[in-house]
């Protein structure tokens, strides 16, 4: 157990030379304050860039007067959209191949959209300057609700789209309509529910923000940004802006917390290298909370109907589901280019079904882009919300308990490699024990008497389950790109003389921890103690190729390609220690850390004594080359598919509809796990976060457009206070093909959990008829939803 958090299984305490718990090796430099972040760059001449941004939601741009601005003493650039227009620059393509404003030109298409930018020598001058600025709007009507967005006479937002007539968006379609059709045509119960899944905000602490810096010497830019993704947002500008590629650097520092909000290239990263371009200064941009949360990636927005049909006893035979999705003014979604809906194919859940289908229709509203994967393998938590929904809803309608009901329908471990009515192949799972547990640890049966005894007295206790299969860790390349960037990730290890060693990842944390892990699953494989290996990540000058951090990819990806780069090592030095133990290859024996002659436990090398070898003075065995040293490129084969059962256990104040979480307990199975403490940190967030999503987050707007969710006065995350005391625990189902056996599991609490907390909400609700109600569920929509309800006995 650690810090008061009750834990199943108790893990191998510190384990120093591989997986195990383990403090984080980061830790000494957050812990101090000494963290370098973006914002804590301090160049020499450096100038500060500040946005205007559009206090309109829709509205023609008829004239835009800098003068004032540029007479500013302090101010050394103002730049407007004509402007940029000149150099091809107004606009930008998005990670799905739609093209957004850099600065507006013809339109502004949402509120906070940017309109202009100045460069002057500090930041409160610039900010100054701003208002010096004078731009004449003709206001247009906006389009606001998702449901009228394609109502003939809408207006058209995106008429900078040639041909353009309405807001339409995309289609999307997966599964099989007749089929399903069919299926539910014949099924003896039927049961449809409208969920919408709200507007939210990933939030991280640390806004979003650039430095630029170009040497017009020798041709270099340098761009420290924040970045979930620094070599695809190399690659990305080198094709936009036709800079060489080699002169550009991307540097992702400190990064204090990017939760999918940090993957997509914003405008001010585009007008932070164009200050500096212009200005041959350094350049440094940093939003506001304000900017943050009214102008990038929003997640989620689905309006969703969802059916379910199944048989009278309770068996589920198909899912259908129809989804509007609010967009926003530019699509902005960050998911492979095949995807157009990310992950939201996984909809069918744990679950073993005859039949699926799901239409989906995008469309453009007069709001923020986005549709960000926040914490959330694209989609993936807006599905996985959906089907927990609409199995509690089918139990609600055959009166059957909702862990029973899913214990009947899982997908049995003999059946994977499962291929989903949808087309996912989940690689492996075992779910029945993962419910199990969960169910023991909460004290199910207990919880249910409980709950039966307080009913009497007409309090409202809840207890809400939810059942997840996540698919983390795109690729493989041939089916997963961004913009034609294949998802595979490339690792590079180097073990010194004296056997310390460097690697080198192409993803870049967060938060997470990898500078930890990833020495670890080195570790595992070398022998070599963590604390000798130091992990490089985050700069594209220092770190091979690869497509970043989000998606709970990196342990699917970049963690195989550290385990395999370090068996490659492990290769050669057995060649070389078969020259130092004169023996053949095959009479070496590896045990963690060292190459023993088999049947002589005296003859033996450690990794060290081979690294000095592999460098040092005398001959090597016949054709291996110096060093010990190794690259790779890892393509996955297939998605990891971790799943996981939540318990939630609510309170609901009869008198003002608050809700309380009292008890949480969550149970992961991520397969091999690399830092169990690092794991429960990564759940501890989730969590954590589905209260704010379930309870009390949503980017809200008003007729107008004007975003009511501008400052964390209004977009409430939660703290310490509204969470529990988390209780977590773990089972272990290895994916078959990652080379470690190790599942993604940064983004598993936040999928999992939101439909357990509202499942627990409806629960509690249950005796008044209640069958569902809508996230947030702030006191005010719990108070609503009670009206109408019988006087308790
Ligand atoms: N692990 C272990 N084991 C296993 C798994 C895992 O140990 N089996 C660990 C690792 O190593 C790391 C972590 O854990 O450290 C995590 O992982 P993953 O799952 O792989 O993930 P990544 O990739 O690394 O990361 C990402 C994620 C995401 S995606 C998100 S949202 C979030 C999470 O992560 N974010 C964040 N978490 C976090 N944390 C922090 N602190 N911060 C942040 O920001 Mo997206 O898509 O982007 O939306």
């Amino acid at each position: 157990a650690s810090n008061g958090h009750r834990t199943a299984f108790v893990d191998n305490d510190r384990k120093p030379t591989g997986h195990g718990r383990m403090l984080r090796k980061e830790d000494p430099r957050f812990v101090r304050g000494k963290g370098r972040y973006v914002d804590d760059l301090q160049l020499p001449g450096m100038l500060h860039l500040a946005i205007l941004r559009s206090p309109l939601a829709h509205a023609r741009v008829l004239s835009v007067d800098t003068t004032l601005a540029e007479a500013h003493p302090k101010v050394r650039l103002v730049v407007t959209g004509a402007m940029l227009a000149e150099k091809g620059l107004a606009w930008m393509p998005t990670l799905s191949n739609d093209v957004q404003a850099v600065l507006a030109t013809d339109k502004v298409r949402f509120q906070g959209q940017e309109v202009a930018f100045v460069v002057a020598e500090d930041r409160y001058s610039a900010r100054d300057a701003l208002e010096l600025i004078d731009v004449e709007y003709e206001a247009l009507d906006p389009v606001i609700d998702v449901r009228t967005a394609l109502s003939p006479d809408a207006p058209v937002i995106r008429d900078d789209l040639e041909g353009k007539s309405d807001n339409h968006c995309f289609d999307w379609e997966t599964g099989d309509a007749a089929e399903t059709d069919a299926v539910f045509a014949r099924a003896d119960v039927v049961v449809s529910e409208d969920i919408v899944y709200p507007r939210v905000h990933p939030a991280p602490m640390e806004t979003c923000g650039a430095v630029a810096d170009y040497d017009a010497v020798d041709g270099k830019l340098t761009l420290w940004s924040t970045t979930q993704a620094p070599h695809a947002h190399r690659t990305l500008y080198a094709l936009v802006a036709g800079l060489p590629e080699h002169k550009i650097r991307v540097v992702s520092p400190d990064i204090g917390g990017g939760f999918g909000n940090k993957v997509p290239i914003y405008p001010g990263y585009v007008c932070a290298i164009v200050g500096s371009l212009l200005t041959g200064k350094p350049v440094k941009w940093m939003e506001d909370r304000a900017e943050n949360l009214i102008s990038t990636g929003f997640a989620r927005d689905y309006v969703m109907r969802g059916e379910i049909a199944a048989t009278r006893d309770g068996k589920i035979l198909a899912i259908r589901t129809n989804v509007l999705a609010d967009h926003g003014a530019f699509n902005g979604t960050a998911a492979p280019v095949k995807y157009p809906a990310g992950f939201f194919g996984v909809f069918t859940g744990s679950y073993d079904l005859e039949a699926a289908h799901c239409k989906m229709t995008a469309v453009y509203t007069n709001k923020a882009p986005g549709g960000v994967a926040y914490a959330c393998s694209f989609r993936i938590t807006e599905a996985v919300y959906l089907v927990e929904r609409i199995v509690n809803c089918l139990a609600f309608e055959l009166d059957m308990d909702p862990v029973e009901l899913r214990m009947k329908n899982f997908i049995r471990p003999e059946q994977f490699p499962y291929r989903t009515k949808t087309g996912w192949v989940y690689d492996s799972g075992n779910y029945a024990p993962t419910m199990e547990l969960a169910k023991q640890l909460a004290g199910y049966d207990e919880l249910r008497a409980e709950q039966a005894e307080k009913r009497v007295r007409g309090e409202l206790m809840g207890i809400g389950v939810s059942f997840f299969t996540e698919a983390v860790g795109a690729g493989p390349r041939k089916d997963m790109d961004i913009l034609g960037l294949g998802m595979a990730d490339g690792c590079e290890l180097r073990v010194h003389p004296t056997g310390k060693a460097v690697v080198r990842l192409s993803v870049q944390t967060q938060g997470q921890g990898h500078e930890t892990t990833f020495a670890q699953i080195v570790a595992e494989e070398l022998g070599i103690p963590p604390q000798d290996i130091e992990v490089v990540h985050g700069d594209t000058d220092q770190t091979p190729f690869g497509l970043g951090t989000y998606g709970s990819r990196s342990t699917p990806v970049s963690g195989a390609a550290a385990a395999l780069v370090a068996r490659k090592v492990r290769d050669k030095a057995k060649l070389i220690a078969s020259g130092m133990l004169e023996v053949s290859v095959a009479d070496l024996e590896w045990e963690k850390g060292s190459f023993r002659v088999a049947g002589d436990p005296n003859a033996s090398v450690t990794i060290q004594d081979i690294a000095m070898r592999a460098h040092g003075a005398g001959d090597l065995p016949e054709g291996v080359e110096g060093g010990l040293e190794a690259q790779i490129c890892y393509n996955p084969e297939n998605l990891t598919y971790p799943h996981g059962a939540y318990i939630c256990v609510v309170d609901i104040d009869p008198g003002t509809a608050k809700v309380t979480v009292r008890r949480f307990v969550a149970v992961d199975d991520c397969g091999t796990r690399i830092n169990p403490m690092i794991i429960e940190g990564q759940v501890h967030g989730g969590l954590t976060d589905g209260v704010g999503m379930a309870l009390m987050e949503m980017i809200a707007f008003d007729e107008d457009g004007n975003c009511l969710s501008g400052s964390l006065m209004d977009y409430l995350i939660p703290t310490a206070l509204e969470v529990p005391d988390w209780e977590t625990g773990f089972t272990v189902t290895p994916s078959p093909h990652h080379p470690i056996g190790a599942k993604g599991v940064g983004e598993s609490a936040t999928v999992g959990s939101p439909p357990a907390i509202v499942n627990a909400v409806v629960d509690a609700l249950a005796p008044f008829g209640i069958r569902h109600a809508d996230m947030p569920l702030t006191p005010s929509r719990v108070w609503e939803a009670m009206q109408g309800r019988p006087v308790p006995p």
